[in-house]
């Protein structure tokens, strides 16, 4: 496990126990004085007759005042120390922009835009595919290979204005034709039943997309942010909320802000905002889909096992 993960989850546990333990005492003392003091219970001709506004002097205790003054400063300065290494973790120490992979995310009210600032590729293979597919697509070819001779394939391909459609019979296909890899390339494959068995999308950089955004697994992702006047509606504050790195951020119009994280498995998680912008505010939410890195060791993240 990732040392930085492994941060976060020591201070979630430590948290969550010292906020058991502190809750239990509270709650039970609480219950216990609701249920021991309540009406009748007490005679109330016993009750010194304490004065509104005067401290009754001669029931103090230093001791008790002391230990609650000391355990629970004790409780939070230890709290505070460790979080600190969580805290670096999460806004002292930010990826280089050579490193990470870096996405340009615009709010408006009330829409999310993710902006690619270099290709990405996200490509589903059928469960259980017999045999391997392989494709390659450069400026001037679409290549596709299989290791059988015996199926019959339709690929079916999308280039910006441009589309086409092939067929693979012999276990390789090659298309000649223009690419324009500053457009996005998607590419299907069917088969004889018209089953998909393979997709291929390449956004490139540059390309921007509404509510949805594709990061690539065992990478450092940066998002830069900026807030931006829609129509009529104004560059209102936002703040993006992803749930499952536990990271968040203000977006603040005329400023541009951060956030990183690094996913460890692939998967589609929430984009929330997370701070109130106006009437739609609850409806702002997107999605952001960790496709897997053959780049990466890690198997979670569709690397060599
Ligand atoms: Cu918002």
């Amino acid at each position: 496990m990732a040392t930085e993960e492994l941060a976060w989850k020591t201070l979630y546990n430590q948290f969550m126990f010292w906020s058991i333990i502190v809750g239990l005492i509270v709650f039970v003392w609480m219950i216990y004085s609701i249920l021991r003091f309540r009406q009748g219970m007490v005679d109330e001709s016993t009750l010194e007759k304490l004065e509104p506004g005067t401290f009754p002097k001669e029931r103090d205790n230093l001791r008790l005042e002391t230990a609650w003054v000391v355990v629970p400063s004790i409780l939070v300065a230890w709290l505070c120390v460790l979080s600190w290494t969580s805290l670096y973790d999460a806004w002292g120490n930010p990826p280089s922009d050579e490193e990470a992979f870096i996405v340009e995310v615009t709010a408006t009210q009330w829409n999310w835009a993710f902006t690619y600032t270099e290709p990405i590729v996200i490509e589903e293979v059928a469960d259980g595919l017999p045999y391997p597919i392989h494709l390659s697509v450069s400026e001037g070819t679409i290549l596709v290979s299989t290791s059988t001779m015996d199926v019959n394939l339709t690929a079916i391909w999308t280039n910006g204005p441009a589309n086409g459609q092939f067929n693979i019979s012999s276990g390789l296909a090659t298309q000649n034709t223009i690419v324009d890899l500053h457009e996005m390339f998607s590419l299907t494959i069917t088969d004889e039943d018209g089953l998909q068995v393979y997709s291929y999308v390449r956004y490139s950089a540059q390309t921007a997309s509404s509510g949805e955004v594709f990061v690539p697994c065992d990478r450092d992702i940066k998002m830069t942010m900026t807030s931006e006047r829609l129509g009529e509606a104004d560059a209102v504050l936002h703040a993006l909320f992803l749930p499952e790195w536990g990271v968040k951020e203000d977006i603040v119009p005329t400023i541009e802000t951060m956030i990183y994280f690094h996913p460890y498995e692939t998967g589609t998680f929430d984009v929330v905002c997370a701070e109130y912008c106006g009437m739609r505010h609850a409806y702002m939410t997107g999605q952001i889909t960790v496709v897997a890195n053959p780049d990466s060791k890690l198997e979670s993240c569709g690397g060599g096992a």
